[in-house]
């Protein structure tokens, strides 16, 4: 039998899911699932904070002390410190609530900015983890949902320097959801 795509080709750059640990790839920017702090926690904010040392926190304090703590929603690059990457993009998702607060726009716009900020740092290639998903308790597929439906619009919409995005899905279960729904969007995306 064929297996299902882990990749789509999307006006000129590819949309690629995989397995493992965000913090090891080597994507010009990863995106942090940060909290309104930006002051770090756990999951894979604890995790890229941990793999990228202090000079990662202290450039989140700048900009908390520049424009306040970051809104669900909205995105803010820093360096990426140890990190293979060169920068970190800080996002936050929303908490899930049932799905009747906003939850869909939210998630929405926490991808759409995190991409806004990639290409307005002219950057090339950027990994995504699945935001929200984990302590923030939204439901995986309606997740991967946006999360891949907002990708691929924004791809879709304008060519920008982005040419690669990666989803790094940490365990397996999250990896599967996401792959159905890749091979649903795969079928009505224009190559
Ligand atoms: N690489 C890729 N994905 C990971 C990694 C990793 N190294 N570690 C965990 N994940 P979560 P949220 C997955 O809870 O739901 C933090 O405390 C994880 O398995 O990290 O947006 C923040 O400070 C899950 O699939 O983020 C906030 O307070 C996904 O990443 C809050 O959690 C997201 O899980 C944000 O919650």
């Amino acid at each position: 039998m064929e297996q299902p795509a882990t990749e789509v080709n999307i006006n000129q750059a590819k949309l690629v899911i995989i397995q493992g640990d965000i913090t090891r790839q080597a994507t010009e920017a990863i995106v942090n699932a940060a909290n309104s702090s930006l002051m770090g926690g756990g999951g894979v904010d604890g995790a890229i904070h941990r793999a990228g040392g202090s000079t990662i926190l202290e450039e989140c304090r700048q900009i908390v002390s520049r424009q306040g703590r970051l809104p669900a929603g909205k995105a803010v690059i820093t360096s990426g410190g140890n990190l293979t990457a060169r920068f970190v993009i800080h996002t936050v998702g929303p908490v899930w609530r049932g799905g009747n607060q906003g939850e869909p726009e939210l998630l929405a716009s926490a991808y759409r900015e995190s991409l806004r900020v990639a290409a307005a740092n002219n950057l090339g290639s950027i990994s995504f983890p699945s935001v929200s998903t984990g302590v923030y308790g939204y439901p995986v597929a309606a997740a991967a949902r946006v999360a891949l439906g907002t990708v691929a619009s924004f791809l879709q919409e304008r060519p920008t320097s982005i040419k690669e995005v990666v989803f790094v899905l940490f365990d397996p279960v999250t990896f599967e959801k996401y792959l159905s729904v890749l091979g649903e969007i795969a079928g009505g995306v224009r190559k």
